[in-house]
C-alpha cells in the first residue's frame, strides 16, 4: 500500500490546520511559489561562502557544531527544557523562502549571510553602513532563553545569542525627535524565491517604539542553540522581542531607520484588523479569526493539553509599564 505523502503531512502533531494561521490569499498563493522556488533553485546552483569573507566574530561558517566563543550566560533565562532544535530550524515563518512552515529550512540553502552591513539611517548622529561585526563586536554576546510566541499559538523556549539592542543605539545616539525605529529584511529575490510573490510587501518591515526597542530584553540576535543562526532563522541577524509575538521578530536586518513618525509595517500594511502595531501577547485580545488565550509548546502531541498565555509572554513586570495608560485592546 503506497502512503499519500499528503496524508503524512497532515497528520503531523505540531501542525495547525493550514487555513487557521494563513491569510487566505497567502495559503493559495503556495503552489505558485513551489514553482518559483523550484527554477530559483536550479538557477542559483550551490555556490560556497569563500572562507575569508567571515567576520572576526564569527570565525566559523553558521553550521552545527560551531560553538560561537565567549558567550556569557543570562542569569534570568526561562527555565524548563529548551525546544528541540530540530523543530526551531525546520518549523518556521520566514516568507521570503516560503509560505509554509518546512519551507525555509528547505529553500535558504543558497542564501548567503557573510559578509553583512547594516544601514544605520535617520534620526541619529552617527548614521552609517556599519559591518555587523563593528556594531556587535563592542558588546558581550549573551545566551539568553526566552520563551517565545508564534501568533498561531505555538509557544517555544529558544536559547538566543545576542546582545542588548539598547545598548547599540545608545552608542549611535539617537536624537531628540526619534520617536520610532524601523527594521528591514535585505531584499534578494534571486536568493529569496518568496520575494518573487507579492504575498506582502517586500522589502519585509517592522518597526518599534524607541523605548520598545531599547528595552533591555529586546536582544539583537545572531545565534542560537550556542551556534550562529541558521538562515531559516534570520541570519546573521534578527530582532527577538520576547513579550511580543513572533512577527515582530524581524530576520536577515539590513536598514535601522530611527523617525520621527510610525512607520508603515508589512504585516500591518497585509492584514491591519489581524496584525496590529505592538503585537504584544496578550490573552485577553483575540485575533479576529481565533483566541490567544491558550498555547500549545512547540513538539507537544496535538492532543495535549493547551497551557494559557500569560500577559506579555510572561515578562510583564519588565514590560508592562512601557503600556501603561494605552487602551490595549485598540492598540493591540
Ligand atoms: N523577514 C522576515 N522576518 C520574519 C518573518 C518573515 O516572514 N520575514 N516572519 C515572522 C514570524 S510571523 C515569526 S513567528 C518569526 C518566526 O521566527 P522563527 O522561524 O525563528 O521561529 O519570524 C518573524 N520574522
Ligand atoms: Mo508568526
Amino acid at each position: 500500500m503506497s502512503i499519500s505523502p499528503f496524508l503524512i503531512r497532515h497528520v503531523r502533531p505540531t501542525d495547525p490546520r493550514p487555513s487557521e494561521i494563513t491569510p487566505k490569499a497567502v495559503f493559495e498563493g503556495r503552489r505558485e511559489f513551489l514553482k518559483v522556488a523550484a527554477k530559483t533553485a536550479a538557477g542559483a546552483g550551490a555556490a560556497a561562502m569563500a572562507p575569508g569573507t567571515m567576520p572576526a566574530w564569527a570565525a566559523s561558517e553558521p553550521a552545527r557544531g560551531q560553538p560561537i566563543p565567549n558567550v556569557a550566560k543570562w542569569p534570568r533565562s526561562a527555565t524548563g527544557k529548551p525546544t528541540d532544535y530540530k523543530l526551531v530550524t525546520t518549523y518556521n515563518n520566514f516568507y521570503e523562502f516560503g509560505l509554509d512552515k518546512d519551507e525555509p529550512a528547505l529553500f535558504s540553502k543558497d542564501f548567503k549571510p557573510r559578509p553583512w552591513t547594516v544601514k544605520i539611517e535617520g534620526e541619529i548622529e552617527k548614521p552609517g553602513t556599519y559591518d555587523l561585526d563593528d556594531l556587535i563586536r563592542p558588546h558581550a554576546l549573551e545566551e539568553r532563553v526566552y520563551r517565545f510566541r508564534c501568533v498561531e499559538a505555538w509557544s517555544m523556549i529558544v536559547p538566543w545569542v545576542g546582545v542588548p539592542l539598547g545598548d547599540v543605539i545608545k552608542r549611535l545616539n539617537p536624537t531628540a525627535k526619534a520617536k520610532y525605529v524601523a527594521f528591514e529584511t535585505v531584499y534578494r529575490p534571486t536568493e529569496m524565491p518568496g520575494q518573487k510573490l507579492a504575498v506582502l510587501k517586500w522589502p519585509y518591515v517592522e518597526g518599534l517604539r524607541l523605548d520598545e526597542a531599547m528595552h533591555p530584553l529586546t536582544l539583537l540576535t545572531v545565534g542560537m542553540y550556542g551556534e550562529w543562526l541558521p538562515n531559516q532563522n534570520g541570519a546573521p541577524v534578527r530582532l527577538v522581542m520576547p513579550w511580543k509575538y513572533g512577527f515582530k521578530s524581524v530576520k536577515s536586518v539590513v536598514r535601522i531607520v530611527f523617525t520621527e513618525n510610525r512607520p508603515v509595517t508589512s504585516w500591518n500594511l497585509s492584514q491591519p484588523r489581524e496584525y496590529g502595531f505592538y503585537a504584544n501577547v496578550n490573552p485577553a485580545v483575540d485575533h479576529p479569526r481565533w483566541s490567544q488565550a491558550k498555547e500549545r509548546r512547540l513538539g507537544d502531541a496535538f492532543f495535549s493539553p493547551r497551557q494559557p498565555t500569560l500577559p506579555f509572554n510572561g515578562y510583564a513586570e519588565d514590560v508592562a509599564q512601557l503600556y501603561a495608560g494605552m487602551d490595549l485592546a485598540k492598540l493591540f
